[in-house]
């Protein structure tokens, strides 16, 4: 649609209806948009607020952004990518698979960009869900998928005196194009999956570096490598040689799953390997114990890298643990904690510094679109979800939210596996459900209270005693009362199997008033 056009339809009122609108033009909201299409739904549009498709992947930018988890997985099956560069593809190349994946699947047309969409609201006496955007435009979808994500609220602590820092200040999902480390004094708070791959590329550059740590986390060797010219090729003409290693890193994955979901004894082989790969890293007995984690290996997302503990033992990088009082102007100044471990690091009082990357993760609980979307009582999604814990039927729907498919909802996220195999079963779940409106075009689907009150007695009795909430840590894998809600407790197959297709009998099926 040109802006024309568009802003034609604005003084008509709203667009539509449409079969479905998607919100997001990420893997969620392109896998999905392939399902429908797959399905012969073709009267949908996709709504993106940036100018470019790519989601998380094309915000976070960062030096040495790559995926953690094997590249063979990281494509979509039906769209399957033979010649990665490295055995984790990294940030650039798996932006290029998704411009790729959106041309081949002929979606360009069916993306708006610049379209940020400000209200999702349900029309109880049109059944239509109206879609507004911000600076006024709005639309009508009988189907709304919400493909917004997950990871990309950044969070940024509420740190005393950070606003007064005059040097450069950024957050790692923000990183500015042309930042250059070159001879800066950088202090980096966080040591999660981002920090732990950026700094050991600043690191080459800047005058120092100092990492603030809060917890230790457990890092495994990475074993990366690029992929020869010859294996790509190999992989594009005989498909069978991708399809075997895709198998095998798939299945090693999925075997994982009992030992996070039941503490079990894989757990103990983890963390001697943790510690292996610390005592092969690290010759300084302080500095090794600084970095040994003190909660269970899986608790927390395991880390994966050769090089983050090298780069600890660099004379410009320091690791401290001491914790951070405030900021000023020019520094950071941390603060004696006579219960911590302060008398373990010799880090304390202001550190003088030029820039301040918040490697602090995400708003992953409350992410802002579920304050947006109202439903058949007026209720906003995030009053609906919080009321209790923040869930949904298999991570897909609400009560009161008909025809609306969360993707990538509570309960959907994976410690161990490709996220691209949740989103291809959730895009198939939200396509049925699509086609089955498609078939009955005065019906709604609103899922049974009762049978999500069922599936969150399940959640809570499956997690309660799983690693991700027993192993001693806090992560965003848990809400505010430690309950696990952004995990999916079985594996992947288990999830396609539930999500294969809609079945009625968990839904209420509503009828347009007359
Ligand atoms: O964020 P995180 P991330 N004071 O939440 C610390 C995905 N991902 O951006 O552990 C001091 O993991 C916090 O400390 P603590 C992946 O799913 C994937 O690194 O809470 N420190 C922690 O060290 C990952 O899980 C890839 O004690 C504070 C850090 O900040 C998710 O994104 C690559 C603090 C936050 O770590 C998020 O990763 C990158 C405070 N007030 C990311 N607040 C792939 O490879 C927070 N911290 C696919």
């Amino acid at each position: 649609m040109t802006p024309a056009s568009q802003s034609e339809t604005t003084q008509q009122g709203p667009r539509g209806p449409l079969a479905v609108v998607i919100v997001g033009a990420g893997f969620a909201g392109i896998g999905a948009a392939a399902e429908l299409r797959r399905r012969g739904i073709t009267n949908f549009t996709i709504l993106e607020r940036a100018d470019e498709v790519g989601g998380v992947w094309r915000d976070n930018t960062y030096p040495g952004c790559q995926c953690d988890v094997p590249s063979s997985l990281y494509s979509f099956s039906f769209l399957p990518k033979h010649d990665w560069s490295d055995r984790f593809a990294t940030q650039p190349e798996i932006q290029q698979y998704l411009r790729d994946a959106v041309r081949h699947l002929d979606l360009e047309s069916r993306i708006e960009f610049g379209r940020d969409v400000s209200q999702v609201q349900w029309d109880v006496e049109a059944q239509l869900w109206t879609v507004s955007i911000a600076g006024g435009e709005s639309l009508r979808a009988r189907m709304v998928i919400v493909g917004s994500g997950t990871l990309n609220e950044p969070s940024i602590p509420k740190f005393d005196g950070l606003a007064d820092f005059s040097g450069e200040l950024f957050h790692s999902a923000n990183w500015p194009a042309d930042f250059d480390p070159s001879g800066k004094r950088i202090a980096v708070i966080g040591t999660g999956a981002s920090a732990v791959q950026f700094v050991p590329k600043i690191a080459e550059a800047a005058l120092s570096v100092t990492v603030f740590q809060r917890t230790a986390p457990w890092v495994l060797p990475r074993g990366d490598r690029s992929v020869p010219r010859w294996q790509q090729q190999l992989n594009g003409r005989v498909p069978a040689a991708m399809s075997v290693t895709r198998g095998v890193d798939f299945l090693r994955r999925e075997l994982l799953t009992n030992s996070f979901v039941r503490s079990g004894r894989m757990l103990s082989l983890i963390e001697r390997t943790g510690r292996r790969h610390i005592n092969s890293q690290i010759a300084d007995p302080s500095l090794r114990a600084l970095v040994t984690p003190e909660f269970r290996a899986g608790c927390k997302r395991l880390l994966m890298s050769d090089t983050w503990y090298p780069t600890l033992t660099r004379p410009n990088v320091t690791l401290t643990t001491t914790p951070i009082s405030h900021f000023t102007s020019t520094s950071v100044v941390t603060r004696h904690d006579p219960g911590g471990s302060a008398d373990r690091d010799t880090t304390v009082g202001p550190i003088e510094v030029d820039v301040i990357v918040l490697a602090t993760g995400f708003r992953v609980q409350r992410r802002s679109i579920l304050s947006v979307i109202v439903g058949t009582d007026g209720d906003s999604m995030a009053a609906a979800m919080f009321k209790t814990a923040p869930t949904a039927y298999l991570g897909s729907t609400l009560p009161g939210f008909p025809n609306l498919v969360l993707m990538t909802g509570p309960n959907t996220g994976l410690a161990n596996n490709s996220m691209l195999l949740m989103i291809e079963a959730q895009a198939r779940y939200a396509a049925d459900m699509a086609s089955y409106l498609d078939r009955n075009p005065d019906a709604a689907l609103d899922v049974r209270s009762a049978v999500m009150e069922s599936f969150t007695s399940e959640l809570e009795e499956r997690l309660g005693h799983s690693v991700w909430a027993d192993g001693g840590c806090a992560s965003w894998y848990q809400d505010a009362h430690g309950r696990v809600t952004a995990l999916w407790p079985g594996t992947t197959t288990e999830f396609r199997r539930r999500t294969r297709e809609i079945s009625l009998a968990d839904y209420r099926v509503l009828s347009r008033p007359q």
